[in-house]
């Protein structure tokens, strides 16, 4: 840990709907945030990384009751489910939010009446087709074949009363927060926003409902409840004390530094929340990251096509880290990300195995057979060093530059290539010809202190990425704590000259590609 203060970084992810159990989707953002969070602290920041859950709505309401128990016991049976999912896969987060909690509910209420003091929430009137054995209402898209998506029967033309936000009175301003400054990321997806909502005139937002009741009672009319996203998306600013006494971090923190979301929720991101924030003179957030859908093969994740990836399962076998390196690796930002159990395999195989594993037990297993354990301290250099050295004193630059735009996928992509000319290094420089001859002593013990300095600071930079196992990795060669920081890792030469190395346990064991296939797609088989 850096004691150099660099200031805060507040990172949320979206707070996922416990409606089901959370897949590999869900893991994804969660991950991918933890990760820019750990990265943070690490260089010394004040981090805030928030997550949660999104409890209200007539899709819990109806879950719970199919299952004959209250949405709030509902809800809380699942939340146990994510928040094990991610102590199982080593997510840091700093504070969970419920949207049932009562300080939000509290903060809700009073953000909801603030806008409609201010003029920017009226009551109007709600259209939509309606069906009436399930008392809901769908949207023309939601439909299937015309009917009712629940239970497939007809559905009426319906009116409600509602409260409706005014979107038009933001609309040159969110245009120019799209294209004219750096929130969205990737930028280029502002085209679709800019040409398929502004341009054609923002519509008002339905932001109550009287047709179901889990939900927050507005307070000056408490047939109605607030819907959706005015209460999912204040949890950004309520989760930090906005408007309740639970917290006072919201001088501190807001605006947020960066919220991740995938793009089935960036118009809400990119357009609802800034025009929110707008509507209450409040800071806008610095950053929208938005990545794509991991699909399945190519396919939606789905249950009822039975292709819902399901981490825990994925981790148990073959170690969270090794989840969270090929989920990180796979996506790069922007673009959708297809996700195959043989790719996930061999991914594993080559990459962490055969790459990173193998280097640590290679380079650990001859500082151990030609010395014994612990390094001389003369040294020679020698021809391939430089380019080594380079690369690792240049690496951190570059993973602090991908890191800060999000571009996961390109840091992986960075340290893994220092990995793997550390491996070619090996092969270059043949230390087990070195070992044959006396008078070569010094230069192997050069090459083999330079390899653990390779693998210094790519353990270091990893430990973000991969918290579980790296802080092992680091152990095997010999560096301690104090020695595995972020400025270290900007450097070459920190371990000891006579550095002490220990055999560990193998790091990412190589997995058996075909009966590990078979299993899963058994398992897929079985759950379907
Ligand atoms: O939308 N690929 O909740 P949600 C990648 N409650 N990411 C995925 C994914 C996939 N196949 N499936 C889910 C909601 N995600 C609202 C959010 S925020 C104020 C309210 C991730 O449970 C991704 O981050 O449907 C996506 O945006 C989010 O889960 C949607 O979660």
């Amino acid at each position: 840990m850096c004691n150099c203060n660099k200031g805060k970084f507040y990172i949320t992810t979206p707070i996922y709907y416990p409606s089901g159990n959370p897949h590999i989707g869900h893991c994804y953002t969660t991950v991918a945030c933890d990760s820019i969070a750990r990265y943070k602290r690490m260089q010394g920041y004040d981090v805030m990384f928030l997550t949660g859950t999104d409890e209200h709505g007539l899709k819990i309401e109806t879950k719970a009751a199919e299952k004959g128990v209250t949405p709030q016991e509902y809800v809380d049976e699942i939340v146990a489910i994510f928040k094990n999912l991610w102590e199982y896969m080593g997510i840091s987060y700093d504070r969970y939010i419920r949207t049932t909690d009562d300080y939000h509910v509290e903060s809700v209420q009073k953000i909801f009446k603030e806008l409609y003091d201010r003029g920017y929430i009226y009551k109007g009137e709600y259209t939509g087709k309606y069906c009436t054995p399930c008392e809901s209402f769908w949207t023309e898209s939601q439909l299937v074949d015309g009917k009712c998506p629940d239970c497939g029967r007809d559905v009426i033309e319906a009116k409600e009363e509602a409260y409706f936000f005014k979107m038009s009175p933001f609309a040159d301003r969110l245009e120019k927060l799209l294209t004219e400054t750096d929130y969205l990321r990737p930028k280029t997806r502002a085209v679709e926003l800019v040409n398929n909502f502004i341009k054609p005139g923002l519509e008002d937002l339905c932001v109550s409902r009287t047709s179901f009741t889990w939900g927050i009672p507005v307070t000056f009319d408490e047939k109605h409840v607030i819907y959706v996203w005015v209460d999912a998306l204040s949890n950004y600013i309520t989760a930090l004390g906005y408007l309740n006494g639970k917290y006072d971090d919201y001088d501190k923190f807001w605006p947020a530094d960066v919220h991740m979301v995938a793009k089935d929720i960036m118009r809400f991101h990119a357009l609802i929340w800034p025009a929110m924030l707008m509507a209450l003179d409040l800071p806008l957030p610095k950053h929208l990251a938005v990545h794509g859908w991991i699909t399945f093969n190519g396919q939606k994740m789905s249950k009822s096509l039975g292709n819902v990836v399901d981490p825990m399962i994925l981790g148990q076998r073959y170690g969270a880290d090794a989840i969270r390196y090929h989920i990180m690796r796979e996506m790069a930002l922007g673009a959708d990300s297809s996700f195959s159990n043989e790719i996930m395999i061999n991914r594993i195989n080559s990459d962490l195995a055969n790459g990173f594993g193998n280097l640590v037990s290679r380079t650990v297993a001859m500082v151990i057979k030609y010395f014994g354990g612990s390094l001389i301290t003369d040294r020679e250099e020698g021809e391939f060093d430089s380019d080594l050295i380079s690369m690792i004193e240049g690496l951190r630059e570059k993973v602090d530059g991908y890191v800060e735009e999000t571009q996961l996928q390109n840091a992986l992509t960075e340290i893994f290539t220092l990995v793997a000319r550390a491996n070619k290094y090996i092969d270059e420089t043949e230390p087990w010809v070195l070992a044959k001859d006396e008078t070569k002593k010094t230069r192997l013990a050069t090459v083999l202190y330079n390899l653990l300095e390779a693998i210094r600071v790519s353990a270091t930079l990893l430990s973000a990425f991969m918290p579980a196992t790296m802080p092992k990795a680091l152990e095997q060669i010999g560096c301690t704590e104090e020695m595995a920081t972020y400025e270290n890792a900007g450097k070459y030469g920190v371990l000891p000259a006579d550095v002490t190395v220990t055999k560990g346990e193998v790091l990412f064991p190589r997995i058996d590609v075909d009966k590990e296939i078979e299993a899963l797609n058994e398992f897929i088989k079985n759950n379907a």
